[in-house]
This record gives C-alpha cells, structure tokens and sequence, in this order.
C-alpha cells in the first residue's frame, strides 16, 4: 500500500514536474516581424498588352507585398523613401490601433520612419499611402493587404486555397487629381491590372481551384472611391467573414458590398469543374476590367497568394479581346 502510494506520489511529482517545465518552456505563439517597405515611383505593367502607367507604389508592384501575421503579433514596420523619389510617402495599416499623427506622418525623399503595433484583431486589413493628395497617392497604386489569422486556426473552417485579391480604381492620366476627386475613373482593376484574371484577353491569366475545394478569397477594396459589389458568377459565396473576423460570419450570401477603406473574408466551396468569373456586380467596374476568371478543374496546380504580381508580360502585343 505504502508502495503504490510512494508511486503514485512519485508520478505525480513527475507529471507536475512536466507539465510545469512545458508551462515554462513552450515559447509564447505571439511572434515579432520587422517588416520593411520601400515607396517606389516607377512604371508598372497595367494590362495584358503591355501597357504601362506611372505608378507610386510599395516595392515596385501594385498592390504591394502581401504582408501575413497572426493575431497578437508584434509588427516593427520601417519606410524608406528614398532620395530618388520626387514625393512624401506615408504608410497607414488598419490593422494598428496606434496614433495616427505620429506614426502615418507623411515622410519626404531621403527619410525612414519607423513605427511598431501589435496586431490585436483577426481579419483582413486595407494599408495604404496617406501622403497628401491621399486620393491620388492610393489611386496611383500605393495600398496593399495585411492579413492576421486568427490565434486560433479553428475558429473558421481550413481553407484548401487562398487568394488575396485588391480592387481599386484607375485613372489613366495618374497627374489628374480633379479626375480622381470627381470619380471619372477609366478602368476598374483586381490586383493592379485590366481583365488581369481573364484568359480571353491579351495577357491575362485565371485563378485556380480544385472541384471541392473551399476557396478563400481575402478581397480588399482600395478604392479610392468605388464600392465593390462582390459577386462569384454561377456560384454562392458559402461564407463571408466581414472585415475577415472569423466572429462575423455570414453564410450562402450571393452578392457583398466592400466599400472603399474597407475589405472581407469570402469563401467558396465550387462543386464542380467550368468557369466561375469574380466580379464586381457593380457593372460599370466589372466591364471596365474587374473580372477575375476562377477557373475550376481536376488538375489546378498550387499558386500564389497574388498571382501575376507584378504582371510581367513578356511580348508586348496591341489590342485587347473585347469582353461580352
Ligand atoms: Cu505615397
């Protein structure tokens, strides 16, 4: 008796011991991330035949890289513009709940500035350039997506493919500020380019999928100023996360507004193979270049977050098919 009593009192210790070392060695899941970009004033590849267009960017590509924590991450993010620029550049996350006087200043050519927040809620966020003229530092191709997943991965179904994708507006003549201020946008682009995800043009390219795959589309609406009315063609968006929260659920939902500023979660489960084209249902968007073909069949291959980011389109051709 007395035996199995000092046994039991020795596993005890034993497991005690165990759980206390695991308590005390198990590093913490929040994670810190030097995240630096630079503001690039370049030309960037706007449509499938070539064309180019006088960009303000992060990193050179429109939008800029992708940048993915998760929730209660530490971001130490530095901005460089460099001498070689000719404007102010400024970065504002909405993912940071941080002082926006100090740290979204607008910085000039030749400065860095350097700011830190953890990233408190789940979702996917909108940043952006904030140097005045806003609206045409954000219409010039100055934004991007963060996304910070949940601590808890099983707070949402796993997605078997993800997608960012970023709506925004264009004007062809990027000096016309009055333009942009009175909407008289000429395109409507996913990812920085025309028809980018449309295999019946010049140069573009499709998203893929699997039959039977939840496919997770983070989508963010840049603007500046257009609502998004975000619609998958011959399906249903299964679930839509507002902000990309897992908390705000929504489920068989046809079509969702994102306004300018702002972004959501959709996920989709296609059934079977075909074409299921992502639009804008606002149609004067999708006509003028927001369509992303989501191509679905037994043999798509894994791919990038953003595909054809940048667009890198190698012989340049004239003409674009036009879309029925
Ligand atoms: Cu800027």
């Amino acid at each position: 008796m007395r035996a199995a009593q000092r046994r039991f009192g020795a596993f005890a210790l034993l497991t005690g011991f165990l759980a206390g070392s695991l308590v005390l060695s198990s590093p913490t899941w929040a994670k810190t991330h030097d995240v630096a970009m630079t503001a690039v004033e370049t030309d960037v590849v706007i449509e499938g035949n070539g064309e180019r267009y006088a960009a303000w960017t992060f990193d050179g590509q429109v939008p800029g890289p992708v940048v993915r924590v998760t929730e209660g991450d530490t971001i130490n993010f530095t901005l460089t513009n460099p001498a070689t620029n000719k404007n102010p550049h400024a970065m504002d996350f909405h993912a940071a709940e941080i002082d926006f006087l100090k740290n979204y200043r607008a910085i000039n050519a030749g400065e860095t500035i350097s700011f830190t927040f953890v990233a408190k809620k789940p979702g996917i966020f909108f940043y952006h350039c904030g140097a005045p003229p806003m609206i045409q530092h954000v219409a010039r191709g100055m934004f991007g997506a963060i996304i910070v997943d949940p601590k808890n991965s099983k707070a949402w179904a796993k997605a078997d493919r993800e997608y960012v994708l970023v709506q925004s507006e264009f004007f062809k003549n990027p000096d016309d500020v009055q333009a942009m201020f009175d909407r008289k946008y000429d395109n409507v682009l996913f990812n920085g380019g025309i028809f980018k995800y449309h295999p019946f043009v010049t140069g573009g390219g499709k998203l893929d999928a699997k039959p039977g795959e939840r496919v997770r589309i983070y989508f963010v609406n840049a603007g500046p100023n257009e609502f998004s009315s975000f619609h998958p063609i011959g399906e249903i968006w299964d679930n839509v996360y507002e902000s990309g929260n897992p908390t705000n659920k929504l489920t068989g939902v046809q079509t969702y507004v994102v306004g300018p500023g702002s972004a959501a979660t959709f996920d989709v489960v296609v059934e079977s193979a075909g074409a299921y084209p992502l639009v804008t249902h606002s149609l004067t968007g999708a006509l003028r270049g927001a369509i992303a073909v989501l191509l679905v069949g037994p043999d798509a291959k894994p791919a990038p977050l953003m595909p054809m980011v940048p667009w890198k389109v190698t012989t340049p051709q004239t003409g674009i098919t036009p879309v029925p």
